[in-house]
């Protein structure tokens, strides 16, 4: 063979290797870390930023998205009207938006417009289908607002006293620790229960969590710290109203549901007392307040179908000042003090062939959508289905340096007890404690660059 044959030879026999090799999967610096909802991201750092599409959808799917959309804005009537009807008889709120500030978070005021912390109430006993048994008269939630002529069942006051909390250092934080009291209670209460404080959480990006694989979800639960890190996490197994069926729980802030349709239908029914074919049934069915109509339900299924579908396709709103230096070093302290072991900084979607835009994208959620003990300062003494009373689904971070935008005054946690980001972080514990005394333990400027990374999501 002539010298030029050989190395060609050579060189077509090492391309074909080169090309059989499987694909390698690109390093984490080469992607753009801005891009939290991978192509489902949206720039926008206004008021505005949780509220636009996902894009790339079809003609069609802006339609539905749009109708959604409208129907989540939309301010609900009693029943009978001829459009937007069923609002009650008993209700928390209006409309999803005046719970969902912008897509966002809620307020946690009493009984006001803009009121969106509600409460669920429970005996310590299960119900048929393994979630929290209601009270007697009052079912499982707390409806505080009625229609006229009908009774709320009662009003929930809240007062916060001040926590002092101390760093190493000799630097002092005020926490504030919520006490909430029923009061005007339409009927009294016989028996023990435990109050669940709920504030409304942003509901973008919720079609990218549900794409997640369960495979993915289950992997990074530890239920017996096999690892030794303080962290189990632990999926909840919740039933599903739709398929009759108990299944892996993602939303809710006890990964209560499973999926955002029965979470729409959910909300429909027991925020604003609007029946669907889900959950047919009055949120006051044998109470005095019910109204005797066991009709039709009262929300279409076209309009449930669309309000999900919105849910599903609200894009992420993009990370800003990634190459900032303090909020990069906030980034390796994230990762060293742990946080990252419940706030997943980088998941992968899985296919769903009908939204590609939410298939086989690299987000940035900051959640495992686990259930972790959060210790007693968290705790609300109430299951829910297999969610103990210190048991939180750990939030997703993504959007939250946005909430001074979106809601005016930013509140965090499940509650809304912390005003700062710093609050937030100082209230947690139990199988976050050994993350939290190790921020506590950082310099003043190493726990600014923490936060400010946080901020930067
Ligand atoms: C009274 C305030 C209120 C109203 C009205 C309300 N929500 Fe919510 N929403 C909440 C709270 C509180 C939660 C957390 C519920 C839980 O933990 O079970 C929530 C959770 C959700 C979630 C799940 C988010 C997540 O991250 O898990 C979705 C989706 C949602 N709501 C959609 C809606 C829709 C659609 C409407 C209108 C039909 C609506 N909500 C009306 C307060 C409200
Ligand atoms: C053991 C799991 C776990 C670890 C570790 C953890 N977190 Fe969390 N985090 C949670 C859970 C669960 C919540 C929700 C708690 C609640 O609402 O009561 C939460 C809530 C938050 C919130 C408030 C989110 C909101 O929308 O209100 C912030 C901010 C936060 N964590 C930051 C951090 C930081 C910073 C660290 C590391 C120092 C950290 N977390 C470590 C589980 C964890
Ligand atoms: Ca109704
Ligand atoms: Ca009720
Ligand atoms: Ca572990």
């Amino acid at each position: 063979m002539k010298k030029t044959t050989v190395l060609l030879f050579i060189v077509s026999i090492t391309t074909l290797f080169a090309m059989c090799r499987k694909a390698q999967p690109f390093s984490e610096d080469s992607y753009d870390e801005r891009l939290s909802g991978g192509i489902a991201t949206i720039f926008d750092e206004t008021s505005r930023a949780f509220t636009h599409a996902i894009s790339g959808l079809s003609d069609n799917d802006m339609h539905a998205h749009e109708l959604g959309d409208a129907a989540f804005e939309q301010t609900y009537v009693s029943a009978p009207a001829p459009v937007n009807s069923g609002l009650g008889p008993i209700f928390n709120n209006v409309s999803c938006i005046s719970c969902h500030h912008n897509d966002g978070k809620g307020t946690p005021t009493a009984g006001d417009v803009t009121s969106s912390l509600l409460f669920r109430i429970s005996t310590s006993d299960m119900n048929d289908f393994g979630g929290p048994a209601g009270m007697s008269g009052y079912g499982g939630q707390l409806q505080d607002n009625s229609v006229f002529g009908k009774q709320a069942e009662c009003k929930v006051n809240i007062s916060y006293s001040n926590v002092s909390y101390t760093y190493p250092d000799g630097e002092t934080v005020t926490l504030r620790k919520p006490t909430y009291t029923m009061q005007n209670a339409y009927m009294h209460i016989t028996g023990a229960y435990s109050l669940s404080p709920r504030l409304a959480p942003p509901v973008f990006g919720l079609g990218l969590l549900e794409n997640i694989p369960e495979s993915t979800i289950l992997s990074y639960a530890d239920e017996n710290d096999a690892d030794h890190d303080g962290i189990s996490g632990r999926p909840n197994y919740v039933y599903n109203a739709e398929t009759k069926r108990k299944e892996l729980g993602r939303f809710g802030l006890k990964a209560n549901t499973a999926t955002v349709k029965t979470q729409v239908a959910g909300a429909f029914n027991q925020d604003m007392g609007i029946t669907s074919s889900i959950v047919p049934v009055e949120s006051c069915f044998g109470q005095p307040q019910y109204d005797g109509r066991g009709d039709d339900p009262e929300l279409p299924d076209s309009i449930l179908n669309a309000v999900a579908f919105y849910v599903r396709t609200l894009a992420v709103p993009a990370r800003r000042n990634v190459t900032d230096p303090e909020v990069k070093h906030g980034k390796d302290l994230f990762n060293q003090l742990n946080c990252s072991g419940c706030h997943k900084p980088v998941v992968q979607t899985g296919v769903d062939l009908t939204l590609p835009a939410i298939s086989n994208q690299r987000i940035q959620p900051f959640t495992d959508l686990l259930l972790h003990d959060m210790g007693d300062g968290l705790a609300d003494n109430y299951s829910d289905f297999l969610a103990s009373g210190k048991e939180w689904r750990t939030a997703p971070l993504w959007g939250i340096g946005l909430f001074e935008k979106t809601n005016g005054t930013p509140y965090y946690l499940h509650d809304g007890r912390a005003r700062t980001i710093e609050e937030a972080i100082l209230w947690h514990g139990g199988e976050a404690e050994q993350s939290k005394t190790k921020f506590s333990q950082l310099s003043k400027a190493d726990r600014q660059a923490v936060i400010k990374f946080i901020r930067s999501l």
